[in-house]
């Protein structure tokens, strides 16, 4: 079978954890100070139900609720990771916004989207901290129709389960206006 290709990006708020999620992922380590402004993409192989895919992992610079989304980013990416930290509202909200503004790009058909409350570790560790209830956020992946998890990249915590999930994006048949 000819090996599959798809590009995967990870967009959210700044400094939500997309790069360590990212390279906790593809490298299996995680990095304490990461570049916060630049965009790297990354290539991890994946054999799924026997199907060779590579996968290039787009780790966006981030993005706020005033962000212009570019062109590239809807044109020839075919699922989207919506980061946001589980102790910053303004970032729950930030991935409200730009889930949006996919749906408009898309001319609302389905958008492939799975949705990440990162650094649980710190609301484990300080409850006080967590400003996103892992219900709230279920609510939300329920009503976009879209799987959802909590992840710690510092903690390597369920980010196998994007294993799984990416069997997801990678599944779905995207259709692009050309
Ligand atoms: N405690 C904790 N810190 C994290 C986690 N993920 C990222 N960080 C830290 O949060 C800061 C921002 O992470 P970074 O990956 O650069 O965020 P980005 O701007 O979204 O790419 C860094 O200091 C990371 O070490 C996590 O799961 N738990
Ligand atoms: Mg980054």
């Amino acid at each position: 079978m000819p090996i599959r290709q798809r590009k995967i990006a990870l967009m959210g708020f700044r400094s939500v954890g997309k790069s360590s999620v990212t390279i906790q992922y593809v490298e299996n380590h995680f990095v304490d100070s990461y570049d916060p402004t630049i965009e790297n993409t990354f290539q991890k192989n994946h054999k799924i139900n026997g199907q060779d895919y590579v996968l290039d992992v787009v780790d966006t610079a981030g993005q706020d609720e005033y962000s212009i989304l570019p062109q590239t980013y809807f044109m020839s990416v075919d699922g989207y990771i919506l980061v946001y930290s589980v102790n910053s509202r303004k970032s729950f909200d930030v991935v409200k916004i730009i889930h949006d503004k996919l749906l408009d790009m898309k001319g609302n058909i389905k958008v492939p989207v799975i949705l990440v409350g990162n650094k649980r570790d710190v609301a484990e560790q300080f409850p006080g901290e967590r400003e996103v209830s892992e219900d709230e956020a279920k609510g939300l992946a329920r009503k976009w129709e879209v799987p959802f998890m909590e992840t710690s990249a510092k903690e390597h915590e369920n980010l196998f389960r994007p294993v799984k999930d990416i069997h997801y994006l990678a599944h779905c048949t995207c259709t692009y206006d050309s």
